[in-house]
């Protein structure tokens, strides 16, 4: 097994006897299917049953006897008078066991067609892991409305940090030609309730608005609707100049307005129901209204004119940083978006990444969460792992997610969680949004390392529903991708619980961030002092030296506490309450600091160091003990991935110790196996074609 299949396996419920209670229930079928997406539902249900049980249930038009299963809208089903709670809204669902005409029934209905086939999908999964489905009582609902992958593929099919092949897209080959990928691509999608794709990098190309792109562009639009996925694209703001051949890209400029607005016509031509744009404007050296002397909000807001009559939405992106700003880079965003509450049309949103720096192994929430109440908020998430190790590290990231969406921005007092804000729960009028940087890519088993996939399908489940806990997640993807084994799923699930946590460890622990790789970010550099700019040195954030290690951001420092409520700031600032998690990211302190560990503060980070890089070799060991619960080719592919994953942790640790000690001269306790080799080689290791930074001639942070 290559892994092609994701979480949507549906293998043979081996255990006979649970099959055949399935099979019993399920003898009939009522599912009148008349558009695409009731087909592609049923279609999925009949793969799935036909799959688990090699059953397909008679199709009928009316109950005849009991073991029926009945799928279909409200409406479509209406002979039924079938009712469903409100609390469904538009895209969720109800799956209940119901009495109809005296005979017991399963019903899966929904107000729309989008609903029904979501309901189809968490029917089958709970076949997929092995629940009762004879007393079902469930209605849903997505709490977020959009639900987005962000690809960050480029035309010539190179992933920006991409570490999973190239990109799914097949330019040349469309529009004529639709790889049985997209479609498959899709489903998963819709299996978890990702309802938008943006198919291309932030870094855009003004091509992909030009009609040739657009064809193929409305050909993979086709595919996606069937499975209730609205595309999206990523536009370049000077496309009026590239494209246009405009002599400006003015925001605020009669005829860029007017060629944005004839261009979102056009595209609304190809593709009816387009989603909209996202856009990185003045970021990384990307153009945008500050090019022109404008504003964000008069960027953001022109595009979203454009947009309103079609319904379409603007994802402006919040990740700004200028070197030219003698400021602490985390504090930036907030300084530029913060004045501009309330001042974005209300189709506009503005998508923050989780924390203020950017999508390192930890961060504090972002300060934005919680500082614009008057202004559409989604959170970015990477689940590409650029700084988690690439697709050679097992990092579950779900419990990063659901530590950045727990946490309390207090500003509407307490319990005001950023999952809370995403929501829209302090103001009804928003619009609400997630998006995710795809891993996705050309390799048989999409992701690259075949528990990466865990992080698209845990993204989908937390954008539906942001509290939903990672442990549970974790068990679900886990039954539905390998086995319903207890003896695996316990183990495995727990080693994927801990995963993060061990890579902070190895690579960043106790509130350290960005040291990794100049550039292509991999592996570690904390001695990176020469990059292209300050602000992108390693050792802009560590700040070692010989009377300690942290960036100070407390009122003595950078103040960047200044910009979260304040139980926030003061918890943070405080070092009796400060977790460790986040000493370094806030405080600079000396070596001999005493931790609450009663360790120095180097002992402690030695100790974090070593206990990353050995939870590595723990994890491996449990890895082995699984042989014969699971196909070979993945058991084996695993089992590889985990050693070398334990050499780059090793790396990671000794590299690290051995930079640091050399301000904090201090000795590594005799229990710890010694590096294999001197700081010096560590510094010259030189890595070739690195993945990931293909296509692009920018990039040097
Ligand atoms: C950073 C990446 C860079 C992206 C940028 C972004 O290193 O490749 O273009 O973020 O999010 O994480 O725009």
């Amino acid at each position: 097994d290559e892994g092609y299949k994701l979480w949507l396996e549906y293998n043979k419920i081996a255990d006979r006897p649970a099959a055949a209670v399935y099979k019993q229930q399920l003898k009939y079928m009522i599912f009148p299917a008349e558009s695409d997406q009731l087909k592609a539902a049923k279609a999925e249900l009949i793969k799935g049953l036909e799959g688990m049980l090699s059953m397909h249930p008679a199709d009928t038009k009316s109950i005849t006897g009991g073991q029926t299963i009945i799928i279909g809208t409200t409406q479509s089903l209406k002979g039924l008078a079938v009712i469903v709670p409100d609390s469904i809204g538009n895209q969720g669902y109800l799956i209940k066991t119901a009495l109809i005409n005296q005979k017991k029934c399963i019903l899966i209905t929904a107000k729309t067609d989008v609903g029904v086939l979501y309901g189809v999908f968490n029917f089958l999964k709970l076949l997929q892991t092995r629940q009762p489905i004879n007393k079902l009582n469930i209605a849903d609902r997505p709490r977020i409305m959009y639900r987005v992958l962000d690809h960050w593929d480029n035309l010539n099919r190179t992933v920006e940090r991409g570490y999973a092949g190239s990109s799914i897209w097949n330019w040349h080959r469309l529009p004529g030609i639709i790889d049985q990928r997209y479609i498959d691509y899709a489903r998963a999608n819709a299996s978890v309730g990702i309802n938008g794709s943006v198919i291309n990098n932030v870094n855009a190309d003004a091509l992909i608005l030009s009609p040739q792109y657009l064809t193929k562009i409305q050909a993979l639009a086709n595919v996606f609707r069937v499975y209730g996925i609205k595309l999206y694209l990523s536009v370049k703001f000077s496309s009026p100049v590239e494209l246009g051949h405009l002599k400006t890209a003015d925001p605020l400029n009669d005829d860029v307005r007017k060629w944005w607005a004839d261009k979102i016509d056009e595209i609304y031509r190809y593709i009816p129901d387009f989603g909209g744009f996202l856009v990185k404007a003045n970021s990384e050296g990307q153009p945008g209204p500050q090019t022109y002397g404008r504003t964000h909000a008069d960027g953001a807001n022109m595009l979203a004119d454009a947009l309103a009559p079609h319904h379409g939405i603007v994802m402006w992106r919040a990740f700004v940083y200028d070197n030219n700003v003698p400021d602490d880079r985390s504090k930036q965003a907030y300084n530029e978006f913060k004045p501009f509450d309330g001042k974005f049309k209300d189709n506009v949103i503005i998508q923050v990444k989780n924390g203020p720096i950017d999508f390192q192994p930890r961060e504090p929430f972002h300060p934005l969460f919680g500082a614009m109440p008057n202004t559409a908020l989604m959170m970015e998430f990477q689940l590409t792992q650029e700084y988690l190790g690439f697709s050679t590290h097992l990092v579950y990231e779900a419990p990063l997610f659901a530590e950045t969406l727990q946490s309390d921005t207090y500003t509407a007092g307490k319990g005001s969680t950023v999952s809370r804000i995403l929501q829209g729960s302090f103001n009804k009028k928003l619009i609400t949004g997630m998006a995710g940087v795809a891993n996705i890519g050309t390799d048989l088993n999409w992701c690259g390392h075949p528990f990466a996939q865990a992080n698209w399908y845990a993204f989908g489940r937390m954008a539906w529903n942001p509290d939903q806990s990672s442990s549970a997640i974790a068990g679900d993807w886990l039954k539905m991708t390998f086995t319903n084994d207890a003896g695996f799923v316990s183990s495995i699930k727990k080693v994927m619980l801990q995963s993060r946590e061990n890579t902070v460890n190895y690579m960043t622990p106790l509130g350290l961030h960005h040291i990794m790789g100049v550039s292509t970010h991999y592996g570690p550099g904390p001695w990176v002092d020469n990059a292209g700019r300050p602000d992108w040195n390693a050792t802009y954030y560590h700040k070692a030296d010989s009377a300690g290690i942290g960036f100070n951001r407390t009122g003595t420092g950078s103040n960047a506490l200044s910009q979260y409520a304040q139980p926030v700031q003061l918890h943070w600032e405080n070092l009796q309450t400060c977790p460790d998690e986040y000493l370094l990211w806030f405080h600079h302190l000396s070596w001999t600091y005493k931790m609450r560990s009663g360790r120095s503060l180097w002992d402690e980070l030695v100790y974090h160091y070593y206990m990353g890089a050995d939870s590595v070799k723990q994890m491996g060991l449990i890895w082995d003990k699984m042989q014969g619960k699971i196909d070979v080719e993945r058991f084996n592919q695993v089992q590889q991935l985990m050693k070398v994953q334990l050499t780059e942790a090793t790396t990671w640790r000794d590299a690290c110790v051995l930079y640091f000690q050399a301000f904090s001269k201090m000795p590594v306790g005799a229990g710890y196996p010694k590096p294999e080799h001197p700081l010096s080689y560590y510094k010259e290791m030189k890595f070739y074609y690195v993945p990931g930074i293909g296509g692009n001639n920018y990039m040097t942070n």
